[in-house]
């Protein structure tokens, strides 16, 4: 079925200059690159066969955890509000929640511009009711919505724990954002991914098939194909590991010897097992989560997780401003 057309609102966001980053990550020590340039073609590809393995619980427990509840969920939201999809992708998860929500509109916010209006198309084409929008954006930097949305309540929704890929202070930033563009009345519906035993989070990030393995090693790959780095991929090895202190897993990519890499004329040398420092998964305890969000000015309405607490999914509202 063909639904109605998508209005898209194209806020220009600035794309990343993957030389620069790179060269400025190798040239810190320690040596650190930021997840973000994982996700190319494909790198998005291999994110998805991820979210297909069995050790990776957080996308099928967090899948679950939404269309068990969604009837309780939508009990606690207008039901002509607002979507506010962040990073929304393939619109997947928001699908779960729609039919009970019965939302008026929906907006996929998203920097991946051709993706979005592809997504959201068939969105649109699939749930013909419902006003769908396009917002082209960094939301990581800036949030801005189109005015379209007016009086109605906000339901922003970031599912995927994907607020665990940022530093504290980051995180604090970015939550502080989401409330700030979706007002006093709004909700923010919130994956958070839970601490738990060490084993199963080391596993989770270090499946069977490899598969995390090559997603971490392919930004090697990506460097060498883009920026023609000279680069030997099969000299470093995929690392994963809980970091207790700072309550993270963290991913690396190890040199496996004494070596030197060059790109665009400047050159990284690397001795035998130092890493490059890829990526934080942050993982929280339901209090301290809560602390987090009460410092950015949302307070928790209802937690919902699975028997086992593994994951969280997590309703907050925007603290009403204090009257002057
Ligand atoms: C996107 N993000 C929430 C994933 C995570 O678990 O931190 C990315 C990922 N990295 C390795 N596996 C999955």
């Amino acid at each position: 079925m063909t639904g109605a057309a998508v209005s898209f609102h194209d806020f220009a966001p600035e794309q990343d200059d993957f030389l620069e980053e790179v060269v400025a990550g190798l040239s810190q020590q320690p040596k650190k690159i930021s997840p973000k340039f994982f996700y190319d073609k494909r790198g998005s590809e291999l994110f998805d066969a991820i979210c297909a393995q069995p050790e990776y619980y957080p996308t099928q427990t967090e899948m679950n955890i939404l269309h068990n509840n969604a009837n309780d969920i939508a009990q606690h939201i207008e039901p002509d509000c607002v979507v506010v999809d962040l990073g929304s992708g393939s619109s997947e998860k928001a699908r779960l929640l729609l039919d009970a929500l019965r939302p008026s509109g929906y907006m996929g916010v998203d920097i991946s511009r051709e993706f979005l209006l592809a997504a959201t198309q068939r969105l649109a084409d699939d749930f013909p009711w419902l006003d769908v929008h396009a917002v082209c954006t960094d939301f990581s930097q800036q949030l801005e919505l189109p005015a379209q949305s007016g009086d109605k309540q906000k339901l922003a929704f970031f599912p995927g724990s994907s607020i665990g890929n940022f530093e504290p202070g980051a995180a604090l930033d970015l939550l502080r954002r989401i409330a700030e563009a979706i007002g006093e009345g709004g909700k923010l519906l919130i994956g958070v991914d839970l601490k738990k035993d060490e084993e199963l989070l080391v596993a989770a990030y270090n499946d069977d098939a490899g598969v995390t393995e090559e997603f971490n090693l392919n930004l090697l790959q990506r460097m060498q194909e883009e920026l023609q780095a000279d680069v030997d991929v099969d000299a470093f090895s995929h690392r994963a590991f809980y970091n207790n202190k700072h309550g993270r897993v963290e991913m690396h990519l190890v040199s496996d010897c004494e070596q030197t890499i060059e790109i665009d004329g400047d050159e990284f040398s690397f001795l035998e097992n130092e890493s490059i420092h890829t990526e934080n998964s942050h993982k929280y305890h339901i209090e301290e989560f809560a602390e987090l969000a009460q410092q950015a000015n949302f307070e928790v309405e209802k937690v919902w997780t699975d028997a086992e607490q593994l994951f969280s999914v997590q309703l907050l509202n925007v603290k009403a401003a204090i009257a002057k």
